[in-house]
């Protein structure tokens, strides 16, 4: 794999797909233990979300012996790691699924109280993903630019606005429309074991599963480990995890 050529590529358009990467991944039953934490659809009933599993001992197994993983994070940011978001997103056949079109960034500094992006998502195919089962969508070059009003935004935290379809620091139509005209706009889809890199100030999102209700796919979010937050994050440590130990590479 070129990685000089997939950097470039990460910091040119903010994100990166590579298919096919991982032989195994954690099955998804193995990380609904009860350290982790479920986030429900509008009705209550429907999984949406399973965040926290980053004490699980299947996955820290797992994600140790990922030295691609441990390569790319360090070149990129310059640092050790460790993940300051585990989560699985589950795409139902639902309206309520989707995920509005934002920035991941925002979140972490304005709730958390991170001065600096130092972070990078890590999004690892559970499942195949297929145009119209609520692929993730991305605005390519959009993490380098910014609106005029994004610059002091604030907003009080909720649980609801950090994880449901009523997503806080989302886009409007128009924004959306204005970034997609410059920058257009990509899908994308990977079969089972794909990765997807991408930059927190990417714009992303994704819309309803005309499919099924299968597509599952894991988003780990690592932080360098010098990137101190500023304040205590009034979130629960499943959203912001409070133990900055890196990870523990194995050779
Ligand atoms: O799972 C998805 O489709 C989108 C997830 C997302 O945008 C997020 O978790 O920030």
């Amino acid at each position: 794999m070129d990685i000089e050529a997939l950097i470039k590529n990460y910091v040119e358009q903010g994100y990166v797909l590579i298919p096919e990467v991982f032989c195994h991944v954690p099955s998804f039953n193995d990380l609904l233990d009860e350290g982790a934490e479920p986030f429900y659809e509008q009705d209550q009933s429907t999984l949406r979300s399973l965040y926290g599993f980053h004490n699980n001992p299947q996955f820290t197994a797992w994600i140790e012996k990922q030295r691609l993983l441990c390569e790319i994070t360090q070149r990129i940011l310059g640092d050790q790691v460790y993940l300051h978001q585990t989560k699985v997103n589950i795409k139902n056949q639902q309206e309520s699924s989707v995920w509005p079109f934002h920035r991941d960034f925002p979140f972490w500094k304005v709730f958390d109280y991170f001065p600096e992006n130092c972070f990078l998502n890590a999004v690892v195919y559970l499942d195949d993903v297929h145009e119209g089962s609520g692929e993730l969508e991305v605005i390519p070059g959009s993490h380098r630019e910014f609106l005029d009003r994004e610059a002091n935004e604030h907003t009080d935290y909720s649980l609801e606005g950090s994880a449901s379809s009523d997503l806080l620091f989302s886009f409007s139509e128009e924004e959306k429309s204005y970034f997609q005209h410059k920058y257009g706009l990509e899908k994308t889809t990977g079969p089972k074991g794909s990765l997807l890199l991408f930059d927190p100030n990417l714009i992303h999102g994704s819309g309803v599963s005309y499919r099924d209700f299968s597509r599952k796919i894991m988003i780990l979010t690592f932080n360098a480990c010098s990137n101190l937050p500023s304040n205590d994050s009034p979130r629960p440590v499943y959203l912001c995890n409070t133990d900055r130990t890196p990870i523990a590479w194995k050779n």
